[in-house]
């Protein structure tokens, strides 16, 4: 039997069939989830309507996250296709190159503000405005990194913006447990995304992933799907506020 049959989920940040949010739609689809995506803006909507178009049912919706009024909507959108909402998979971060390489001492104002906004403050946004569509309980999902934790090469104010997001995860589980709501974090190991173009050096982070972690091998995004897939389950009923390793082992080595 199929473990998210009846239960609906949005899945915002497929960006193209590499992301990270596109393997955890596979994962979630395959165990009879209905999905509904959300695309950033024009730029990436056929892309985007071209992958979630494969899969049965899918429903496609515009959200730029940093736009109030467009999480408004999708709100609004959501309870006509839905009416209620089970699962929530956040899988959004963005800064400026520039603030990516270098010192993180360099860091500029806007560009600091512009990844807390893109990469932490959205997924208090669109929980604030998504939660009460979860009358049946639900689970909030959302993507993190080491960087969050340690102090890694290039990962500079993306790592300030995790650190603040896995924050806000456990803030964000704190108030909604009364409603049946989990909220949780994977940490993924590297994998090269779109995302990882922007990281100087990803080469090297790949390989140190390869050489030192206890499985000897980077992180695939079906890795991540699966772990996913868990948290959206009832078999993750009494996990909440947590941050799930995916990634070969490396944070208790590295
Ligand atoms: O190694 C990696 N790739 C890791 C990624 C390791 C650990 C965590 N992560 C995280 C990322 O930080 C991010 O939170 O996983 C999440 C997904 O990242 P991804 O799958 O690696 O990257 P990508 O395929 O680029 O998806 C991120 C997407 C954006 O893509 P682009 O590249 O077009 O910026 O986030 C979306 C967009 O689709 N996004 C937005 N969506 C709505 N509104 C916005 C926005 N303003 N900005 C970016």
């Amino acid at each position: 039997s199929q473990l998210l049959a009846g239960k609906n989920i949005v899945v915002m940040g497929v960006a193209n069939d590499r992301s990270i949010a596109w393997a955890i739609a596979q994962s979630l689809a395959a165990q009879g989830a209905r999905l509904a995506f959300t695309y950033e803006s024009d730029r990436v909507e056929a892309r985007v309507r071209k992958l979630a178009e494969t899969i049965p049912n899918a429903v496609i919706l515009p959200c730029n996250v940093t736009v109030d009024e467009e999480i408004d909507q999708l709100a609004d959108k959501l309870r006509e296709e839905f009416g209620t909402l089970h699962g929530l998979v956040h899988s959004i971060a963005f800064a400026k190159t520039e603030e990516l390489t270098g010192l993180y001492a360099d860091t500029s104002r806007a560009g600091f503000a512009l990844a807390q906004d893109i990469s932490a403050y959205s997924l208090v946004a669109v929980a604030q405005r998504l939660h009460p569509l979860m009358t049946e309980g639900g689970s909030i999902m959302t993507m993190t990194y080491l960087g969050a934790e340690r102090a890694m090469k290039n990962y500079n104010v993306m790592g300030v913006a995790k650190a603040a997001l896995e924050a806000s995860v456990r803030y964000l589980a704190a108030d909604l447990g009364q409603f049946n709501i989990r909220v949780n974090a994977i940490s993924a190991g590297p994998i090269r995304t779109l995302a990882a173009k922007g990281i100087s050096d990803f080469n090297s982070i790949l390989k140190q992933v390869e050489e030192k972690a206890p499985l000897r091998r980077t992180t695939d995004t079906a890795e991540v799907g699966d772990t996913a897939m868990f948290l959206m389950s009832h078999f993750s009923r009494g996990i909440t506020g947590e941050v799930i390793y995916v990634d070969s082992g490396y944070h208790i080595v590295g």
